[in-house]
């Protein structure tokens, strides 16, 4: 069984993620940041992932998947709008019991100020494995995307993978890295 949490700030497409992953509308989706309001919002199954991408040294097949509230409002750095301080501590204390974490960034917004010091707390701190994913690339000029994959390599200090959750490119960059940590489930 592997624990995988879907961290990023309102609006980056953490629910839609959720979904294509367990292939079903299991969790709402909208335009508007802080669409999701249950803070913590488990969902257990099976990880689709192609017997070609399996891990060699094996991992698990099972899945929990925590989609999350927005951790930050898209443009300031700022809790999320349904974040109480309390929700935001138990929100962060569930995403540090997660054995893989997905970092989800918005290609038409660029890092988070504050999801980039989330990130070197959990990497550094509780020693996370961590897939960053630049997310909705369809919306984003060829070399605009570039260069916020080389601010991201740089500040992150890790190759992020390129998504879109339109037209699905990076889906399986995306589930060859899930195949790959969960050889880190408990
Ligand atoms: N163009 C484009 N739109 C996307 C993509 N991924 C998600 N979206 C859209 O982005 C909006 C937000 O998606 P959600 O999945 O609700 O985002 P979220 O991160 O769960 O948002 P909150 O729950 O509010 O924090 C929706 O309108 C999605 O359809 C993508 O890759 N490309
Ligand atoms: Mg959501």
């Amino acid at each position: 069984m592997i624990k995988v949490a879907i961290i990023g700030a309102e609006n980056v497409g953490k629910s839609t993620l959720m979904n294509a992953l367990i292939g079903g509308k299991v969790s709402e989706v909208s335009e508007t940041p802080g669409t999701t309001k249950t803070t913590i919002k488990r969902y257990f199954g099976k990880v689709k992932i192609p017997k070609t991408m399996k891990n060699p040294y094996g991992g698990a097949d099972e899945i929990i998947l925590i989609d999350t509230a927005g951790l930050f409002d898209p443009e300031k750095e700022v809790r999320g709008k349904v974040l109480s301080e309390e929700k935001f501590k138990e929100l962060i204390e569930e995403i540090v019991k997660a054995d893989v974490i997905i970092h989800m960034i918005d290609a038409t917004k660029g890092l988070h100020r504050g999801m980039e010091k989330l990130h070197y707390m959990l990497k550094f701190r509780y020693e996370k494995p961590i897939i960053v994913v630049i997310n909705k690339i369809d919306l984003v000029p060829r070399e605009r995307i570039e260069k916020l994959k080389e601010i991201v390599k740089k500040r992150l200090e890790q190759e992020p993978i390129l998504m879109s959750l339109v037209t699905y490119e990076g889906f399986n960059e995306l589930l060859k890295a899930l195949a790959y940590y969960s050889q880190y489930a408990k």
